[in-house]
Order: C-alpha cells, then structure tokens, then sequence
C-alpha cells in the first residue's frame, strides 16, 4: 500500500484540488481498485495511487490541459481538444507526473487510459477503468450489479459489459462517441467472444 504519510499528504493535496463529491468518488475507486487489485493478482500500492490519482485534472481548465499535453508531446484528438470529460485523463496522467511526483508509467498508463480504455489494457488499467464505473458511490448507470460481480468473476467479460453500456449510453443521448472508446469495444468484443467459442 502507499506509505502512510505520502498518502496522507496525497489525500490533503487531492482534497484541495477536487470538489467533495469528485473527492469521495476517488476514495471508492481507490478502494475498489484496491479490492480488485488483491482479487487479481495485480500491485495494490500501484492500484491505489492510480485510483487517488485518475480524476486529478478533472477541474484543471480545458486550456491548461492541452498545454499539459502539448508540453509532455502526447497527440490531441480533434475530439479530445474540445472535451475536458475526455481530454482529463490524458492530461491527468501528465499532472500526476509533474505537480504529484509519479514517476511509475504503469500508473500513468492507468490514469492516462480510465475513460475511454484502449485495445490490449495491461491488469492495473484494466482494474482503473472498471474501479472508476463500480466504486460504491456510482449508482446510475444500468446493470451494476451484475458488473459488480463479474468485476470479481470474469474481468474481460466486465470490461466489455461496461464499454458496451457506455456505448449505448453515448448513442442514446446522441454524444459523439471517440475513436478509442470505439475501438476498445471493438477489441474486447473480439477478445472475449474469441474466448467464449474455445
Ligand atoms: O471522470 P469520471 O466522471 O469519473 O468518469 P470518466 O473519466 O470515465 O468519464 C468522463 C466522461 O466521459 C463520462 O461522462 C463518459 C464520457 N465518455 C467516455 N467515452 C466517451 C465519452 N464521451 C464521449 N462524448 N465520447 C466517448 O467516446
Ligand atoms: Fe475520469
Ligand atoms: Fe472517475
């Protein structure tokens, strides 16, 4: 687990940055990655930094975020230059670096990837991007029991409920759905069928 003072500190310094309800939604996901992590075989310490971490930019303004990124020269999407629910993940991988002294790129790579996922997700990404959706606090979205479970039972076949779901929940409300959400499904929708006809 994190050492007790460096996240102390890290609690203290996220709870200045984020508004209280993006607060308690990062203590879930931590907690739940933590949960999962442990389930999975996969590093706790590194789950919980990365779950404390993922949404550290969500209030950073969408111009601060691209030059975050422009600075760390990682691509832009046309899409993701005019999004901050899409554009903070990326950029937050760059302010954990830079403002929270993370220097562990699986962790960046968890943070970086949390909303839209991406083809061929290492276990610690994988665990972030499922946290972020079932963390205790979540309560909208359709389906979450049965996530929930298959978090813990079959976690491909989790990620590719959520990523179907999200997908639904875009088209529905008529949001213009990113290219690496798109793909991510498309992926898994391979990976996991592949799995089932073996
Ligand atoms: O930051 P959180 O609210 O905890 O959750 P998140 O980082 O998973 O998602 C932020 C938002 O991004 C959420 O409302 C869903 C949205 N999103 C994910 N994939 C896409 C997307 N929005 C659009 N327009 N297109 C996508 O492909
Ligand atoms: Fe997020
Ligand atoms: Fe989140």
């Amino acid at each position: 687990m994190v050492e007790k003072d460096k996240r102390l500190e890290l609690c203290r310094k996220l709870e200045k940055a984020l508004k209280y309800s993006r607060f308690i939604h990062t203590m879930g996901v931590a907690f739940t990655a933590t949960s999962l992590a442990a389930r999975w075989g996969a590093d706790m310490e590194k789950a919980e930094l990365a779950g404390l971490l993922h949404d550290c930019a969500k209030y950073v303004p969408l111009d601060e975020m691209l030059r975050l990124c422009r600075e760390a020269n990682l691509p832009v999407s046309d899409m993701e230059s005019r999004s901050t629910a899409l554009l903070h993940s990326k950029a937050g991988s760059v302010l954990a670096r830079t403002a929270y002294g993370v220097e562990d790129e699986e962790v960046l790579g968890a943070i970086r990837y949390h909303t839209t996922g991406r083809p061929e997700m290492t276990l610690l990404e994988k665990i972030i991007f499922i946290s972020d959706y079932i963390e205790p606090g979540r309560c909208e979205a359709p389906n979450l029991p049965e996530i929930r479970a298959l978090a813990f039972s079959d976690i491909d076949a989790c990620l590719l409920k959520i990523l179907s779901d999200t997908l639904s929940y875009l088209g529905d409300s008529d949001k213009e759905i990113d290219q690496m959400t798109q793909m991510t499904y498309n992926y898994y929708k391979e990976t996991v069928s592949g799995k089932e006809e073996n």
